[in-house]
């Protein structure tokens, strides 16, 4: 236990997913090379792949043993479903911002019309990607379902829609809650998720996972809504001030700064707490080591 290394673990991860994601968007993929070349500018950006990680714990923790050919379909396609939904985000009609993973946005280098249509592009050929799982199809048919309702209608699209509608709207703690859990907290917890569905995880191992991933996509929202307070600009490679700016309903405008760190610090400790009592300290140690980062990250 005492041997284990995170950022290994996690680089050894993140390359993964990055060769994953050559693999399944080459750079002479059919169609348009425009389209191509705007889809990986932003998707090779330099994310932190915490969700593909979420992933491919959630199916190290439920015993799968063929990463390559089950989940790393399913890892990248999660991450361009993400990364589609930075681009739209980003967009002049939603929050117009200039900077994104360090870079220029995407329609600041590739103009609105392709930023949209490789946003688009994005989310339907993470579904081409994700089907070519070798998993039993049935769990595959699962992982869709699961990762559908965390982007739909009660899910990270409601949360945006409840965000943009709620600009400028008196702070209220039921909006922050709905808009938090569906914007970002429900894709968090949908990804470590299909790890497990992916695997062939038991129920309790599901409700475990369901239940952590609550807390962990919650704990990762608030401490958002705190970096756009408090962090640096050049460590997020993105604008700051920005929720404060557009009157957003965020947790710090709510509850406060040391009120959100508190809260923030609570959810991470519960869900800690609880992964190691159903998996045990050693077994638990990469999700606990990443439910540890996302609480004490500065970017
Ligand atoms: C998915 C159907 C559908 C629609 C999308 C635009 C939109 C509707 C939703 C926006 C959701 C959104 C951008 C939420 C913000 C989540 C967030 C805090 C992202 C930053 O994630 P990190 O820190 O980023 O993991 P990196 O760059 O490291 O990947």
């Amino acid at each position: 236990m005492g041997g284990f290394d995170f950022n290994r673990y996690w680089k050894e991860r993140r390359e993964l997913v990055n060769r994953g994601l050559d693999k399944f968007l080459p750079a002479d993929s059919p169609g348009p090379q425009i389209l191509t070349e705007a889809m990986r500018y932003t998707l090779f950006a330099g994310g932190k792949r915490l969700r593909p990680l979420l992933a491919i714990i959630g199916y190290e923790l439920s015993g799968g043993n063929d990463l390559e050919n089950e989940l790393l379909p399913v890892a990248c396609g999660i991450e361009m479903i993400h990364t589609f939904s930075l681009i739209h985000d980003d967009l002049p009609a939603m929050d117009n911002d200039d900077f994104r993973r360090g870079k220029p946005t995407n329609h600041k280098v590739f103009g609105e019309a392709i930023a949209i249509l490789a946003g688009d592009a994005l989310f339907g050929h993470a579904f081409y990607v994700m089907v070519r799982s070798t998993a039993p199809s049935e769990r595959v048919i699962e992982t869709i379902r699961e990762i559908t309702d965390a982007i739909g209608l009660d899910g990270m699209l409601g949360g945006q829609v409840a965000d943009v509608t709620g600009e400028k709207k008196p702070p209220s703690k039921e909006l922050v809650q709905y808009i938090h859990s569906r914007k970002t907290g429900k894709f968090i917890r949908a990804s470590l998720k299909v790890g497990g569905i992916i695997a062939g995880a038991d129920t309790g191992t599901i409700k475990v996972f369901h239940e952590v991933g609550e807390k962990i996509g919650l704990t990762f929202q608030i401490v958002d809504d705190i970096l756009d307070e408090i962090g640096e600009k050049d460590k997020l490679g993105k604008s700051v001030g920005k929720d404060r700016e557009s009157g957003k309903q965020t947790y710090v405008r709510i509850y406060g700064l040391e009120e959100a760190k508190h809260r923030a610090k609570e959810l991470a400790e519960s869900a800690i707490e609880q992964i190691n009592s159903h998996f045990g300290v050693e077994k638990g140690l990469p999700l606990i080591s990443l439910t540890k980062f996302i609480v004490e990250r500065n970017f």
